[in-house]
C-alpha cells in the first residue's frame, strides 16, 4: 500500500481549508483557438471538427493547459484538476476520439503532476495535489431519451463502467493523487464510477483518496434524475470517501443551504466549488471574484466547508479571492459517523434503533401474486407498475421486486421492470429490495438503481467461498443485504441453528470483509406453521426467541422476515391469514423486527 500522499491530504483537512482550482473552459476560451488550433500537428486529416474538445488540448497543446495550471497553482490552489472532463470514450465518441481516451488521460494527469510538483517543491508546507477530474459522460444510465418507452437506456452501467475503468487507468498511471467524480447528476452514473475505481485501486493493491461530487439543477436541492441531497448521500456512502459536495449547480449563494444541510448530515470531508453565480442572458458567467468570495464566506464561517473553489465561469482571480478566504478559515468537523442503516431511492430511508417497523410490500413478486406474473408474463408493464404505486400508496416503505418464475428470463424480467419503476417518481422514491434466488438476477438489478437498494438473499448455503464473493460484489454496488439463515447443511428451523449460521455470516462480513454490520438485516426464516406437522408448532416461538438473540448479541445488524410465509396454510383465507399476521408482528417488533415484507395494504 502506498497511501502517503493519501493520509497526508485527509490530515491536512483536519486542520485547514484546501482550495481547489477553477474553470478550465473559460481559461481556453482566452486563447481562440480555431479548428487548426485544437488539432495541433497531430491530428490534421482528423473527419470530424475537434473544435471544442477541450481535454484532446492536453495532447495537442500541452503548454496551454500547463500555463493554465500554473495560474492556478500561482493564486493559491492546493488541489488542482486535471482537464480530462469529457476523457472517456462515451463523451469521446462525438468527436470520434475514443481511441485517445487513454493518452488524454495519461498525458492530462502527467502535465497537471508536473505542474503540482514545481509549486510543492518551492512551497514545501503547502504541499499541491492533483485530482484526476472524472466527469459524468454525456448519457445518463436512470432516465430514458425516448418519451414513448421508458424502459429505454442509451447507456447502460456495464458500459460505464468499461468506460471509466480505461479513463482511472490512464490518470493513475500519470499519476494523480486523487480521483474526482464530479458533476453528477445521475448517481447511477456516479455509482458505475465508483464501482471502476474500487476495482481498479484493488487490482493495483493501492489507495487513493475519492471525492464525489454532485450537482443540484434546481432550488428544489434534487439532482437531474431526482434524488434528494441525503438521498445522494446514501447511495454514495459504500466507498470509503475523502469527501462529498456539490459543484456546478447554482452560484454559491443559491448552493449555500444545500451545503449547510450536507454539512450537518455527513461525516465525510464536504466540497463546494460553485458557478460564478447564474448564467447571464448570454449563458455567461460573470460573478465577481468578490461577490463570490462574500457568498462562500458566509459557509467558511459557519463551518460548513473543507474544500472550496470554482467551476464554470470562475478564473485564477476568484481562486487568489478564495485562497484568500481559506486561509483565515477554520476547518471543519466532520460530525461523527453512525451505524444507523442508510437506504434511499429518490428519498431517503433511515433505520436506526428506536425507528417504527418498515413495511416492505410484498406484492411486485411474481411468485407471490397471480396478477403481478400475469402482468409480467404479457408484459403488460403498466399495470404491473400500478401494482408497485399501490403498495407505496398503501405505506410501503421499500419493494421487494422478484422475477423468479420458470416462465420468464428473470433477468430480462427484473432489468425491464426496474428500469421501467425508475422513471416513476410515486414508485421509485422508496428504495428497491432485489429478490432473486439467482445470483445473476440481483447483479443485473442492482446495475438499474441509483439508490441504496437491498439484496435479497445471500446465505452461507453454497459455503463459504460464493457467500464472501457475492458479499464483496453487494457492497461494490452499494447495497445493504439479507443474509438467510441457511448453510451447506440445509435452512435452519430451530433456535440453536439459527443462532450458529447468524453469528457465523455475521463474523464473516464483519470481521472478514470489514462489511458494515448496519448494513446487515437478518432474515432467520419466517416459516408456516399450522401444517398439520408436530414439529412446525413451535415455529414461531422459536424464531421470536431467534429475533431477540440477534438484536442483543450481533451489533447494528437488522432482522427481517416475510410475513406472508407464516400463514400459508390459510391460504384463500385473507381476514385469518390477516389476523395471524397482526397477532405474528405484534410479538415479532417487540423481540425487536426491524422490517418485514408485507402485503401493504393490509
Ligand atoms: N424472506 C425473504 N424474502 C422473501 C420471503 C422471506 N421473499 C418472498 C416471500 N418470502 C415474501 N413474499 C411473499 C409474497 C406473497 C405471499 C407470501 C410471501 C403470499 N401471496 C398470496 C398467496 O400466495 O397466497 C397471494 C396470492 C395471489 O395474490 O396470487 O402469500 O421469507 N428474505
Amino acid at each position: 500500500m502506498t497511501d502517503n500522499q493519501n493520509t497526508n491530504i485527509s490530515e491536512i483537512l483536519k486542520t485547514r481549508v484546501l482550495v481547489l482550482d477553477g474553470a478550465m473552459g473559460t481559461m481556453i476560451q482566452q486563447y481562440d483557438l480555431d479548428e487548426a488550433g485544437y488539432r495541433g500537428n497531430q491530428f490534421p486529416e482528423h473527419p470530424v471538427d475537434v473544435k471544442g474538445n477541450n481535454d484532446l488540448l492536453c495532447l495537442t497543446r500541452p503548454e496551454i493547459i500547463s500555463k493554465i495550471h500554473e495560474e492556478y497553482l500561482e493564486a493559491g490552489a492546493d488541489i488542482i484538476e486535471t482537464n480530462t472532463f469529457n476523457a472517456n470514450r462515451i463523451s469521446m465518441a462525438d468527436y470520434e476520439m475514443v481511441d485517445l481516451v487513454y493518452d488524454i488521460n495519461l498525458e492530462a494527469a502527467k502535465l497537471a503532476k508536473e505542474a503540482a510538483l514545481r509549486f510543492s517543491a518551492q512551497t514545501p508546507e503547502k504541499p499541491r495535489f492533483v485530482a484526476g477530474a472524472i466527469g459524468p459522460t454525456n448519457k445518463t444510465a436512470s432516465m430514458s431519451p425516448k418519451v414513448d418507452d421508458a424502459g429505454f437506456r442509451a447507456v447502460n452501467y456495464e458500459e460505464l463502467v468499461e468506460a471509466y475503468t480505461e479513463q482511472i487507468r490512464g490518470l493513475l498511471d500519470g499519476g494523480v493523487d486523487l480521483l474526482l467524480v464530479e458533476t453528477i447528476f445521475d448517481t447511477l452514473n456516479a455509482k458505475a464510477a465508483l464501482f471502476a475505481i474500487n476495482t481498479e485501486l484493488a487490482s493495483r493493491d493501492i489507495r487513493l483518496p475519492v471525492m464525489v461530487s454532485g450537482t443540484i439543477t434546481d432550488l428544489s436541492g434534487r439532482t437531474l434524475s431526482g434524488q434528494t441531497l441525503e438521498a445522494f448521500l446514501y447511495s454514495v456512502s459504500h466507498i470509503d470517501l475523502l469527501s462529498v459536495g456539490f459543484n456546478c449547480s447554482l452560484g454559491a449563494e443559491q448552493l449555500r443551504p444545500f451545503i449547510e444541510e450536507l454539512s450537518r448530515k455527513t461525516p465525510l470531508f464536504v466540497s463546494v466549488y460553485p458557478n460564478a453565480g447564474l448564467p447571464n442572458q448570454f449563458g455567461l458567467y460573470d460573478e465577481t471574484p468578490e461577490e463570490m468570495a462574500g457568498f462562500m464566506h458566509a459557509l467558511l464561517l459557519n463551518n460548513s466547508v473543507n474544500i472550496i473553489g470554482g467551476c464554470c465561469g470562475t478564473t485564477p482571480d476568484h481562486i487568489k479571492a478564495l485562497s484568500k478566504l481559506a486561509e483565515k478559515a477554520n476547518a471543519r468537523i466532520p460530525i461523527p459517523p453512525n451505524h444507523n442503516l442508510k437506504l434511499s431511492g429518490l428519498e431517503p430511508l433511515l433505520v436506526f434503533e428506536g425507528s417504527n417497523f418498515i413495511n416492505i410490500g410484498e406484492r411486485t413478486n411474481v411468485s407471490g401474486s397471480r396478477k403481478f406474473a400475469r402482468l409480467i408474463r404479457e408484459e403488460k408493464y403498466d399495470k404491473a407498475l400500478a401494482i408497485a404505486r399501490q403498495q407505496v400508496e398503501n405505506g410501503a416503505q421499500a419493494i421487494d421486486i422478484n422475477m423468479d418464475d420458470a416462465m420468464l428470463d428473470a433477468e430480462k424480467a427484473m432489468v425491464n421492470f426496474l428500469n421501467r419503476v425508475m422513471t416513476e417518481p410515486e414508485i421509485a422514491k422508496v428504495p428497491v429490495m432485489i429478490d432473486s434466488s439467482r445470483w445473476e438476477v440481483i447483479e443485473a438489478g442492482l446495475k438499474c438503481v441509483q439508490g441504496k437498494a437491498i439484496v435479497n438473499s445471500i446465505s452461507l448455503k453454497e459455503g463459504e467461498e460464493v457467500f464472501k464473493h457475492h458479499a464483496g460484489l453487494v457492497r461494490s454496488y452499494g447495497a445493504a443485504v439479507v443474509v438467510m439463515a441457511f448453510d451447506e447443511q440445509g435452512q435452519a428451523a430451530n433456535v440453536e441453528r439459527r443462532i450458529e449460521i447468524c453469528q457465523r455470516a455475521y463474523n464473516i462480513l464483519v470481521n472478514e470483509l470489514n462489511f458494515p454490520p448496519e448494513d446487515i438485516i437478518f432474515d432467520p426464516n419466517i416459516l408456516t406453521v399450522a401444517t398439520g406437522i408436530e414439529e412446525h408448532n413451535n415455529y414461531v416461538i422459536d424464531y421470536l426467541e431467534a429475533v431477540t438473540w440477534i438484536k442483543k448479541n450481533l451489533p447494528y445488524a437488522k432482522v427481517s422476515g416475510g410475513i406472508s410465509n407464516l400463514s400459508f396454510s390459510f391460504r384463500g383465507n385473507e381476514v385469518l391469514r390477516e389476523t395471524m399476521h397482526a397477532a405474528f408482528l405484534y410479538h415479532a417488533i417487540k423481540a425487536g423486527l426491524d422490517m418485514g415484507i408485507v402485503n401493504a395494504g393490509n
